[in-house]
């Protein structure tokens, strides 16, 4: 049986592996190594022989970790079946934190998820107990918190079906959102496949003083390298700033370098993580990391000279750091607190802030939340109430315990705040909002890491705008995006006028301990062999899969044209969340929201009509083509995004570019993705186009391919185009998925 725990004996022995295998590749590269290399390097399925070469190659990993939430489980969960494969080979755990819906506060709203979601829990805790994996109940808290309090540690390396999972990055960890098929992978005991990332180093200098968070380091990082400036690369800190943020801060750092697409983000270890690992009850980790700092630090000519082994080097002095708010719509339209104002006057963004929203996976530590109390308490001093609906949602019960416990959570609530759930709830759209009339343009502000549109409430005209918790709790006090928490004057009930004062630092770790909470963990039997997994044949919310047909050895010949997706297409374009998260686990149902949300080309609408025409080509045998924009399928890992398309018979998806995590989960469900060769072609695609991709039977890594665009007039353009599939790539394709690949070559 795999013990699920990161025990002492678990990370010793990973750490003794990797010190071996970089030993191989030090004498294979003969220079310093930076920490994303050593962490990489030292998980390589292949040592003596991967090809190493950044931002070129494919490499083979070994991963020690794998942990997925409940609304990509389900997915992946069912693929494993499909898999025939007794147990997960490395330790696993499954967290149930989408499907709760925010309404009425916490109590209220986790008895009805229980209850409406019971058939999708059961499925879920039914198939760990069977596959020997760890389940987290409804309640128990969110994925990205519950494993940086239980299962991260330095070193290690953790693949997790959601784009956040870089959150233990905080914690010296390499890892990293992916599809749930890569999950799959892993738990069956195969590498996990991933291109060679290039590294970017940012160097942070100075320390936090006054209102900048650790939040504001990465709204200003969106800003700089944009939402596809990570794609394909690892951000690594450094620097003598690094040390003095707090490992959860670092955490939430991390986090949200899924909004660069970085592949993930990774701190040194240090005495903040020392601290944090001692704080969560896993002292022999922290002793075990101390005796191995070699591996999980940068060689030190990296830091003396770090253009040398980075591929590129941004600096943030975080002493001048001013606090940051990002939106609405996308997580790089950064602007300094003080450019707000005037950025709300020259948009016309509705000043006045309809719900201000903090916590989530993102932000809610025990420093975040006693900012935030410390603003609320200058407020309260004054007699006032938040001029907003305050919605907080706790990380995990731990953290809600301990903040409930040492005060936070009365004076948070003595001014209005409200409790949620530890769940995601409204970052996930899991949020009923009955206050507002559909359709209403209004401008909320959250401390979250997503901000698309209809991402938090279903409706695409509210405008979300991201800040650190402390801003965010300045602007519930005060009702407005053009308030300047840092200068502007708030009015206390009390007839005063006063300015807020910055928060004072606040501690990361509790004085008196967290309340340690494992009620909510249910620990798989040694044995779960006869544990039957049970899908109802008139589910709703569950579907048995079936199979992907193989390629059948053709070109594709005049298919027609589904969609051109102009400008942002994220997986929440493709595939939206909200209420569509109760279909997660049926193929056919979930796949009614195909690619509603993307903006069609020639309408400059969306596209409510795409799944239904989808269903008629496929009753008519037809297979169809989709085209997009830049950095397209941006954002969620739910690999729904390929499946549902694939299931449609969507052929291959071309594009300007990718973003990564949705590039490989189309590769893995048997769909081409392919991209212009000339990115000007996109503007030769033409409403009504049938398509043809030729060159299918000699597909080979890095070769191009050719296509015609035949347009309704009767002219034909011809395209070339390129495709990143490397052998093992391309033979999924052949057999019509990476499933089909794996089934029967279990360990
Ligand atoms: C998100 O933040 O977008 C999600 C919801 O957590 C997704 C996962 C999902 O869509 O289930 C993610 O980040 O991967
Ligand atoms: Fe949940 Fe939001 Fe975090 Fe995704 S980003 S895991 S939806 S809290």
């Amino acid at each position: 049986m795999n013990a699920i725990e990161s025990s002492p004996e678990f990370v010793a022995q990973i750490y003794t592996e990797m010190a071996e295998r970089l030993a191989i590749v030090r004498k294979r590269l003969g220079r310093p190594l930076t920490l994303t290399e050593k962490i990489l390097f030292g998980h390589l399925d292949n040592p003596d022989t991967a090809d190493l070469r950044a931002g070129e190659s494919y490499l083979q990993l070994r991963p020690d970790r794998v942990a997925m939430q409940d609304a990509t489980a389900q997915m992946a969960l069912l693929q494993f079946a499909q898999a025939d494969i007794p147990r997960a080979a490395v330790p696993t755990t499954v967290h149930c934190d989408h499907l709760i819906q925010a309404r009425e506060g916490a109590e209220k709203d986790t008895s009805r998820a229980l209850d409406e979601n019971r058939e999708v829990y059961e499925f879920l805790r039914t198939a760990s107990n069977r596959y020997g994996i760890g389940f987290w109940k409804p309640g128990a808290g969110i994925i990205h918190q519950v494993v940086l309090e239980h299962y991260a540690f330095p070193g290690g390396m953790m693949i997790g079906t959601d784009s956040h999972t870089p959150n233990a990055g905080g914690l010296g960890m390499f890892a990293s959102g992916v599809g749930g098929a890569d999950a799959v992978d892993v738990m069956a005991g195969f590498p996990w496949e991933v291109k060679s990332p290039r590294i970017i180093g940012v160097k942070l200098t100075g320390k936090l003083v006054g209102w900048a968070s650790p939040k504001d380091v990465i709204l200003l990082l969106c800003g700089i390298l944009t939402v596809k400036g990570g794609t394909n690369a690892v951000i690594e800190y450094f620097g003598p700033g690094a040390s003095s943020i707090s490992c959860t801060g670092k955490g939430t750092i991390a986090n949200m370098g899924a909004e660069l697409g970085a592949t993930t983000s990774v701190f040194p270890f240090d005495a903040s993580m020392d601290l944090y690992l001692r704080a969560t009850e896993r002292a022999a980790l922290a002793d075990l990391a101390a005796k191995h700092t070699a591996l999980l630090t940068a060689d030190p000519e990296v830091e003396r000279d770090p253009s040398k082994y980075f591929a590129r080097v941004v600096t943030i002095d975080l002493s001048t750091l001013e606090p940051h708010l990002v939106g609405p719509h996308t997580p790089d339209l950064a602007r300094p607190i003080s450019e707000v104002a005037a950025a709300v006057v020259k948009e016309s963004y509705p000043d006045q802030i309809s719900v201000a929203l903090i916590g989530s996976c993102t932000n809610s530590s025990y420093e975040d939340i006693s900012r935030v109390t410390d603003v609320v308490q200058q407020a309260k001093a004054h007699g006032m109430k938040a001029a907003t609906p305050f919605l907080v949602s706790p990380g995990s019960e731990q953290i809600r315990a301990t903040i409930a416990r040492d005060g936070q959570l009365g004076e948070i609530e003595s001014v209005g705040g409200q409790v949620l759930a530890n769940a995601c709830g409204p970052c996930i759209g899991q949020w009923k909002r009955d206050e507002l009339k559909p359709g209403t343009r209004n401008t909320i502000v959250t401390s979250f890491n997503r901000n698309f549109p209809a991402r938090n409430d279903g409706n695409k005209d509210t405008l979300a705008f991201i800040a650190s918790p402390e801003i965010v709790a300045a602007y519930a006090l005060a009702g407005r995006l053009s308030f300047n928490p840092l200068k502007d004057t708030l009015q206390g009930r009390d007839g005063k006028t006063f300015t807020l004062t910055a928060p004072r630092p606040a501690p990361d770790l509790p004085a008196n301990g967290f309340v340690r909470d494992r009620d909510g963990y249910l620990a798989p039997p040694a044995d779960g062999s006869k544990i039957a997994i049970e899908v109802a044949k008139d589910s709703k919310r569950l579907q048995l899969l079936t199979p992907f047909a193989p390629w059948d050895g053709k070109d594709f010949v005049e298919l027609p044209l589904l969609l051109k997706a102009k400008g942002k297409c994220t997986t929440d374009h493709i595939s939206p969340a909200g209420p569509w998260l109760r279909f997660r686990g049926h193929l056919d149902n979930i796949s009614d929201n195909m690619l509603t949300g993307a903006i069609n080309a020639f309408t400059g609408e969306a596209s409510p009509s795409a799944p239904a025409t989808a269903r008629e080509y496929k009753s008519m045998g037809l297979r169809f083509i989709v085209v997009g924009d830049e950095n397209y399928g941006e954002g969620s890992s739910r690999e729904h995004a390929a499946m549902s398309p694939r299931f449609l018979g969507c052929a291959a998806v071309i594009v300007r570019s990718f973003a990564r995590i949705h590039e490989s989960n189309l590769k893995k469900q048997g769909i081409l993705p392919l991209t212009f060769a000339n990115p000007a072609d996109y503007d030769k695609v033409r409403e009504g186009d049938l398509i043809s991709v030729f060159g299918l039977a000699t597909l080979a890594p890095g070769a191009e391919l050719t296509a015609t665009l035949r347009h309704t007039d009767g002219g034909e353009d011809r395209i070339a185009l390129r495709q990143t599939l490397n052998a093992e790539q391309i033979a999924w394709f052949k057999a019509g998925s990476a499933l089909n690949v794996i089934k029967g070559q279990g360990r």
